[in-house]
């Protein structure tokens, strides 16, 4: 089965997304997700420019040799923007070989080892009052898993928070500059435990509670910061610390038990090794988009799983729809599953990339549809051109450029 076609389409229906539809000579298509928020163009173009020329002709059928083509072959290895090429060319022959197939991608994968992905969604607010409104609309739906992230006094807003009461959580901003924000870890780590206080006084331990702390502190912050928080029995603390280091996660292991999860700013089972083998987080949380798509995503989740490290997979609003519905045939495999993050879609984009997953009492199921079971409306999608956005910066109070 020969690819005749490659195409990329950047569309934005509230977000920027970038898509790859592949053909094959038997009229099979298939999509994957390229998307890089705030940095998307370059994606499209290595795949244009680069890639989508150079797959042409091949057999659909061989994912892995395609995949290590890309990979070995561009001799420049690794990188957001080469992997998340790579990771879409991969999401959609997997998608192809599985309409092919007639199953669903998860049979081809091995088969259902759960009967539902338990997903967490995301409850804020500015306060902490209002945090608990949206925890207690959360658990209303169902979720059996919920993060919780809330402004800090003294702060003029802070990481997950949406830009006002009631609006959906959006960080980019339009345009071509970044927002500058201010960030304190003195408080913030003086007010959040309070939250979490909070949440428990009033909702008990029922939930999974989760909580991101988006790279901001020190290892030593992080491991006062999990030492403190231990009486609330977290799911997880995400991202701690910036993970470029990764012995650096040792200093916070030592400190407590509270569990870590990091990676979906990582793009290859590279990144994760260290953090992998030396048992330093709990939960690793690179995703199909970013980290090589299936064939990427499935070394990484087996090499973890030598180690009881389970997945907790990056699934913002910011990864296309495409994504979603891939994760949701990784995850419904994945023997050494966790959580999957889900934070919903606006009407907008689910119109553009139709869908056959469903959301029960707080778990997802992909659908029994041949492939991933994700459609693109081409017509639609151009009536939401590429709008460009970019991600927030932090500063401290001096000025000091701090991580977002
Ligand atoms: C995140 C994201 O979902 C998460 O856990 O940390 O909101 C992240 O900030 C965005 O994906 C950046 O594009
Ligand atoms: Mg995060």
């Amino acid at each position: 089965m020969k690819i005749v076609k490659a195409e990329v389409f950047v569309t934005c229906p509230g977000r920027n997304f970038v898509t790859l539809r592949i053909t094959t000579d038997e009229g099979i298509t298939g999509l994957g997700d390229a998307t890089l928020n705030g940095r998307e163009l370059p994606v499209a173009s290595y795949l244009e420019d680069h890639l989508c020329p150079q797959l042409i002709g091949r057999d659909a059928h061989n994912i892995e040799d395609i995949w290590q083509f890309f990979y070995k072959g561009a001799y420049w290895r690794r990188g957001p923007v080469t992997m998340s090429a790579i990771s879409a060319i991969d999401m959609a022959l997997w998608d192809i070989k599985a309409k092919a197939a007639g199953m669903p991608l998860y049979q081809l994968l091995g088969g259902a080892s759960r009967s539902g992905v338990m997903v967490y969604c995301h409850a804020t607010g500015h306060t902490i009052n209002e945090a608990l409104e949206d925890y207690a609309k959360h658990k209303e739906m169902g979720f059996k898993a919920i993060r919780a992230q809330c402004g800090i006094p003294g702060m003029e807003t802070s990481y997950g928070l949406s830009k006002g009461k009631g609006l959906a959580y959006e960080p980019a901003t339009k345009g071509h500059w970044p927002e500058e924000q201010m960030w304190s870890t003195e408080k913030y780590l003086d007010f959040a435990p309070k939250l979490f206080d909070a949440i428990r006084n009033e909702f008990g331990f029922e939930e999974h509670l989760l909580h991101d702390m988006h790279h901001r502190l020190t290892p030593i912050e992080a491991a006062r910061f999990g030492q403190a928080v231990e009486p609330y029995r977290l799911f997880w603390m995400e991202d701690p610390t910036p993970a470029e280091n990764q012995e650096c996660f040792r200093l916070i292991r030592q400190h407590t038990t509270t569990p870590i999860a990091t990676g979906e700013v990582f793009n290859s089972i590279w990144d994760c090794k260290q953090l992998i083998e030396e048992q330093l987080i709990d939960y690793i949380r690179t995703t199909l988009t970013h980290a090589g798509g299936i064939t990427g995503m499935r070394r990484i989740a087996d090499f973890a799983g030598l180690y009881q490290v389970r997945t907790g997979s990056h699934g913002p609003s910011d990864l296309s729809p495409v994504c979603m519905a891939a994760a949701l045939h990784f995850d419904l495999w994945v023997p050494n599953f966790g959580v999957q993050e889900y934070m919903g879609y606006s009407e907008e984009m689910l119109e553009v990339f139709p869908h056959t997953w469903t959301f029960d009492n707080g778990y997802m199921h992909p659908g029994n549809e041949p492939g991933i079971g994700i459609g693109f409306d081409e017509e639609l999608a151009k009536k939401y051109p590429y709008d460009p956005a970019y991600l927030p910066v932090a500063r401290l109070s001096d000025g000091t450029l701090w991580n977002w």
